[in-house]
């Protein structure tokens, strides 16, 4: 099969320096190469991590709250046109980031190739800590890696072209066919989000009391078959035992091999037609232990996404 690869060296929709350096080391520790040669794919796209120096504007001053808008937001655009590139030929597409922002590009990528070329509004599978679905005005942090899902999906709008503006109605995700899994740390105002528009989450509450295979069975019935997943997986969805190295830890999350459990699920129903895997940031762990079991783990899901460990 063939797939598109976006490699995304950036950080600007958190504060903390080093997850830039995420897709270097994932792609370092030899994941492009296994995956081209164990795993068979036909690779596509970025050999090379881009950083987007280039988009970078002379002055980012905050707008509505938000930190580093006009970067984050071009950036954005350029990642959203490649996934969308490489979706509408029919690749599979793997990005590699970078902090969760980039997701806003990810996803209104993939969403608008799935309209045209499958006629169908893609599922979204948010595996996260957080939700992600802070507007700019609901937002305490102003951080932009805080709202990719608003932005997404219209909740958070803009008619300033430069401050996300650009993402137009063919873009958007349907709502509706969200599912969130692993959530642990959301805020008050994302939470009165989450009930007032029902949107389906399985928090760790319910990866206790069901199990991890049960979750999955849940959340696939209710996106439906036959529909196109785009799976954003966020590094901290997994307990800081196996992903220590990343901006925003939360105690109390899944096991790598319930993390990888989502991936093989995935990969299994066919459906899948783009992964991200966000928010490894090497320079966080205490050790340099820390730092390469947190890669290791990125590398596995990624790979599990991808059908390796399937029989
Ligand atoms: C928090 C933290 N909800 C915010 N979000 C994180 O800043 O909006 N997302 N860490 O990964
Ligand atoms: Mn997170
Ligand atoms: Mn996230
Ligand atoms: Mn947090």
């Amino acid at each position: 099969q063939d797939l598109g690869v976006v490699a995304v060296g950036f950080s600007k929709g958190q504060p903390k320096a080093g997850v830039d350096a995420g897709p270097e080391a994932l792609i370092a520790s030899g994941l492009l190469s296994e995956i081209q040669n164990e795993l068979g794919y036909q690779l596509h796209g970025d050999a090379k991590v881009q950083k987007y120096d280039e988009l970078m504007p002379a002055s980012d001053p905050d707008h509505r709250g938000m930190k580093n808008p006009g970067v984050v937001s071009a950036v954005n655009r350029r990642i959203s046109q490649q996934v969308y590139e490489h979706a509408k030929e029919g690749r599979l597409v793997l990005t590699l980031g970078g902090d969760h922002s980039v997701a806003i590009g990810t996803v209104t990528g993939s969403a608008k190739a799935a309209r045209e070329r499958l006629n169908r509004d893609i599922a979204l599978i948010w595996v996260d800590a957080h939700a992600d679905i802070n507007t700019p005005e609901g937002s305490d942090s102003g951080n932009i890696h805080g709202m990719p899902v608003a932005f997404a999906s219209g909740l958070a709008t803009s008619d300033k072209e430069e401050y996300f503006g650009w993402i137009k109605d063919d873009m958007l995700l349907n709502i509706k066919k969200l599912v969130y899994i692993g959530l642990r740390d959301v805020d008050n105002a994302e939470k009165k989000t989450l009930r007032e528009k029902g949107i389906k989450a399985f928090s760790m509450f319910d990866v206790d009391r069901y199990g991890i295979g049960r979750v999955v069975e849940m959340a696939l019935a209710y996106i439906g078959a036959d529909t196109p997943i785009h799976l954003s997986f966020d590094v901290d969805a997994l307990d800081p035992m196996w992903a220590p190295s990343t901006g925003t830890p939360v105690r109390g999350g899944l096991t790598l091999r319930e993390g990888d459990y989502i991936c093989e699920a995935v990969h299994q129903t066919g459906s899948l037609v783009a992964i991200d895997l966000v928010e490894v940031n090497p320079s966080l762990a205490a050790t340099e232990a820390g730092a390469q079991e947190t890669v290791r783990a990125g590398c596995s899901l990624v790979r599990c996404a991808l059908g390796e460990t399937l029989l």
